[in-house]
């Protein structure tokens, strides 16, 4: 309905529009804070250019980019990625308006090193790839005219952690790069990185709870001025709550310290992962006469407490709380660590969509982004500095250490997620492997122990509020020396079932752990196992890198974590499949341990975690989409079963193909297996659960009673019995050596696990299986190519007469290669020796002495192609050793005439 405006409403109405447009336009917008981004128009050259300094620098030649960058996109088919110095230039012409300003240049994050020019001179250097900084540029910069800024980045410095690690140190600009512009009176913007405002909540309870604000306030200018601090805060509504004044008067150049506390605040609204509460904290710096604003901030406060317990694990809030996390590594194959912001707030949605309450951000400081997201969607954190493996004596590594932890708190501390601060990882590790004797380890230890209390002491300067933690790998040397009563809290990295021992290893080691130090809150803070979408396994074993082997294995520990009381909880390790240049194994420069690909499609692991987290909502996964090209070895006509795993949180699944129900299945640890009949070529399985609606009240609009999945398969059966009908179009491949099926994705063709032969069907003689994780260059089927059978005797088919193609794939792997750091309790089986063979084939010489070491060189693909003229009813290969071994990696079969 709409009502006319008499004439003096209408007057009213004038005046107060007037008002509200003179309020926007004549409050001096320009006299607050302004921020914004210098992303763009960015020259950039690898290498070292010391010239590029210089304002009058041409640097016109150099590429154009822009932020954020890395320029070690190389790392993903490098081993030894770029390691070394980046130069990135860019004007900066100053608005009007910024005339009497202070302004501050802030660098996100640039890797590892940064020394800063502005036209020509050198304005100060930032140690640190992980952590932020902010310089006052005001005084090297002239109005009215470019400006060049010129910035030299190195990532090959050995005085900054990290130095050791199993991920790429990416170098580069690869956060955002701002400019912010303040009046001369303004908060202390060049705090270690962090704006200078410093919130937490000393008191908190369900009654009650105060915020108490730290914070520094300057004067920039020759006169005193009176100014107000105004504290407001509001509640999660938005609606104001409290507001705080306080008169100011402050001298030329004076910095002048506050710290205030809110009255009370009666039954705070909570915060929680599952009700992420934030209230927000406004802090305004005025002028006492105009009321003008100069400065101001806005951050958001939660309000919660914590403990950890050595015997019954984590409390929040009060209540026994078990951490559901995952340990979260930065890049994106393939653009590396120059992630957008949305990329990494989707990074959060996808775990937080997972279940997950609790990030482990590993093993570094992360985009500030990532924090924020933290606090909102509801994950408690842990943040960490890049320490690993060793520390190291070159002089000042412990300064640049010391630095970047206080760096992280400062910049980090506001965030009501963040639970802990960690600063070691496996520090143990490579040290124990450098130094071999007692005598060289011991100073070793010192140096890690000493520089531990630094740290140690540093951390309760910075922050009493939260705990400290430290994360280890298996083993007990880190009590025996004493490394694991400096934290508050334990991490323990545990891998038994993938790097050595077996599952069963994992429970037993936390129990021991708890027997001999039962006061240690303990989190598992790594446990994973690699998998590759392109191996499959009936019966995976660990370092297949099946994808049913990492399903195993998480079923083993998750179950493990959540049904102790005494572990707080655990990260999987890694939310990602991350850039390792130095990895090898089934994807060479990446460590496939993730619960998501690289470009984040979820493996369907993360629908195990998703079953076993969310109450709120009913999961149904059919947990093969990770393996829809599916073969399997057909006896006459009869269907193949083959196991079709369910990850759900219902108890019972019911499973159909092609329309017929296989029964109901009881769910247990959130999963269940189906043998399907196999037959048709491309079979449609669906899958479909009963809930009750209350399991499931915290989703109120979910309406429905059953909930389904369906997923299309393609499936190649391949007989038993070989004839010339059902050979004819088939190509048989072998993945000789190994009980995984392989499917290539340049080819999309499916590898067979091998079989021994037996009459009528294929199969090898003889011989066992051996397989490496080194890198197999000259493919990318490098899984193909990394099992083998060695001593092997023969290979059979029976097929009838014909003419074939019969292709052999080989690589010798028998070199002794170093063993990376990271693969724990291996020792390389390899050792040297040149190997070369005869073959035969049905009695004819095919090669008289074969040596693929020598043909393509010791880990290098080799595959050849015969044609053959069968007259048998067989093809019986013989392999004899002429030298060292006889070997087969692969092979394949294809009837050429009909
Ligand atoms: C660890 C390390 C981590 C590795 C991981 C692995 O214990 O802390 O940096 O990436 O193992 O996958 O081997
Ligand atoms: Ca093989």
């Amino acid at each position: 309905m709409k009502k006319d405006i008499n004439a003096s409403q209408q007057k009213v109405f004038q005046w107060v529009v007037a008002t509200a447009l003179s309020l926007f336009i004549l409050s001096p917008l320009h006299a607050q804070r302004e921020t914004r981004t210098i992303n763009d128009s960015w020259k950039f050259l690898k290498g070292e250019c010391t010239a590029a300094s210089d304002s009058a620098f041409n640097d016109k030649e150099w590429s154009d980019i822009h932020l954020p960058h890395t320029w070690n996109t190389d790392s993903y088919t490098e081993k030894d990625y770029y390691r070394g110095t980046g130069w990135y230039r860019r004007q900066i012409t100053l608005p009007q308006n910024w005339k009497e300003k202070q302004i501050f240049l802030r660098l996100d994050a640039a890797s590892k090193a940064a020394t800063i020019y502005i036209n020509g001179k050198n304005i100060g250097e930032h140690t640190g790839g992980y952590t932020a900084c902010t310089f006052n540029i005001t005084s090297f910069l002239t109005p009215n005219k470019p400006n060049t800024l010129a910035i030299r980045v190195d990532n090959a410095r050995m005085d900054i952690p990290p130095i050791s690690g199993d991920f790429t140190f990416f170098g580069g600009i690869y956060r955002d790069v701002w400019l912010t512009a303040v009046p001369a009176q303004h908060f202390n913007l060049t705090n270690h990185g962090s704006d200078g405002i410093f919130i937490s909540t000393p008191q908190v309870s369900e009654e009650q709870a105060t915020i108490s604000i730290r914070g520094e306030i300057k004067n920039d200018a020759p006169v005193k001025t009176a100014l107000e601090l105004i504290h407001s805060i509001y509640k999660p509504d938005g609606t104001l709550l409290q507001t705080l004044k306080k008169p100011l008067q402050l001298k030329p150049g004076e910095t002048y310290a506050f710290h205030n506390e809110t009255s009370p605040i009666l039954h705070p609204q909570l915060w929680t992962p599952e009700t992420p509460n934030l209230y927000r904290v406004e802090t305004t710096l005025r002028d006492k006469k105009t009321k003008a604003v100069l400065d101001q901030s806005n951050h958001h406060t939660g309000f919660r407490w914590f403990r950890f317990d050595g015997k019954s694990g984590f409390f929040l809030n009060g209540k026994p709380y078990k951490l559901h996390g995952i340990c979260r590594h930065q890049d994106q194959k393939p653009i590396g660590v120059a992630l957008t912001d949305e990329m990494h707030r989707r990074d959060m949605k996808l775990m937080k969509e997972m279940g997950a309450n609790f990030i482990r951000i590993s093993h570094y400081p992360q985009d500030d982004a990532i924090l924020e997201m933290c606090d909102k969607l509801g994950m408690l954190a842990w943040e960490e500095i890049p320490i690993i493996d060793i520390v190291p004596e070159t002089s000042g590594y412990g300064d640049n250490c010391e630095r970047n932890l206080r760096e992280m708190i400062r910049q980090h501390y506001n965030h009501p997620s963040i639970i802990t601060w960690g600063y070691m990882n496996e520090i143990l590790l490579v040290t124990q492997r450098t130094y071999k004797t007692e005598a060289e380890l011991k100073p070793a230890i010192e140096r890690t122990l000493a520089l531990a209390g630094r740290l140690e002491k540093v951390l309760k300067e910075e922050d009493t509020t939260r705990v400290s933690t430290m994360a280890f790998h298996g083993s007990n040397s880190y009590n025996q020396t004493g490394i694991s009563k400096v934290t508050d809290i334990v991490g323990w990295n545990l891998y038994q079932g993938w790097y050595g021992g077996d599952l069963t290893g994992f429970e037993k080691f936390l129990e021991e752990q708890h027997r001999d130090y039962p006061t240690h809150p303990m989190i598992v803070s790594e446990y994973g196992a690699g998998s590759d979408k392109r191996l499959h396994s009936l019966t995976p074993r660990a370092f297949d890198f099946s994808i049913e082997y990492q399903q195993k294995y998480l079923e083993h520990y998750l179950p493990v974590i959540e049904e102790t009381p005494y572990i707080c909880g655990g990260t999987h390790w890694n939310f990602i499949d991350f850039g390792s240049a130095l990895r090898d194994e089934s994807m060479p420069r990446i460590n496939n341990k993730g619960l998501v690909y690289a470009d984040r499609t979820p493996k369907d692991v993360y629908y195990y975690y998703q079953a076993a987290w969310r109450k709120d909502i009913p999961v149904l996964h059919i947990a093969s989409r990770d393996w829809t090209y599916r073969t399997g070895i057909q006896k006459g006509n009869a269907p193949v079963l083959l196991p079709v795993k369910i990850y759900s949180n219902l108890p019972e699944v019911e499973l159909f193909i092609d329309g017929k129900s296989l029964g109901k299945k009881r769910v247990e640890n959130y999963t269940v297996t189906f043998e399907v009949p196999f037959s048709s070529k491309e079979p449609f399985l669906f899958a479909q659960g009963d809930y009750q609606m209350k399991a499931f009240c915290a989703q109120e609009n979910f309406q429905g009673t059953s909930v389904q999945d369906g997923l299309g398969v393609h499936f190649t059966p391949i007989p038993a019995q070989l004839d010339a009908r059902n050979l004819k179009d088939m190509e048989l491949a072998i993945n000789v050596g190994s009980k995984c099926f392989f499917t290539s994705d340049e080819s999309g063709l499916t590898w067979l696990p091998d079989q021994p032969y037996t009459a009528g069907s294929w199969g090898y003689i003889g011989g066992k299986e051996q397989d490496t994780k080194a890198e197999i260059h000259n493919t990318a089927d490098g899984p193909l190519f990394q099992t083998l059978r060695n001593d092997l005797e023969g290979y059979r088919f029976d097929v009838p007469k014909g003419v074939y193609e019969i292709e052999l794939l080989f690589t010798d792997i028998f070199r002794q290669n170093a063993t990376a750091a990271y693969l724990l309790d291996r020792n390389g089986q390899q050792e040297n020796r040149e190997n070369a063979f005869s073959i035969s084939i049905n009695g004819k010489v095919l090669e008289e002495s074969i040596s693929p070491c020598k043909e393509s060189g010791y880990f290098h693909a080799l595959r050849k192609k015969y044609y053959i003229t069968n007259e048998q009813e067989y093809i019986d290969l013989r392999f004899q050793a002429t030298s060292g071994t006889c070997f087969l990696n692969g092979i394949k079969l294809r009837k050429y005439t009909n």
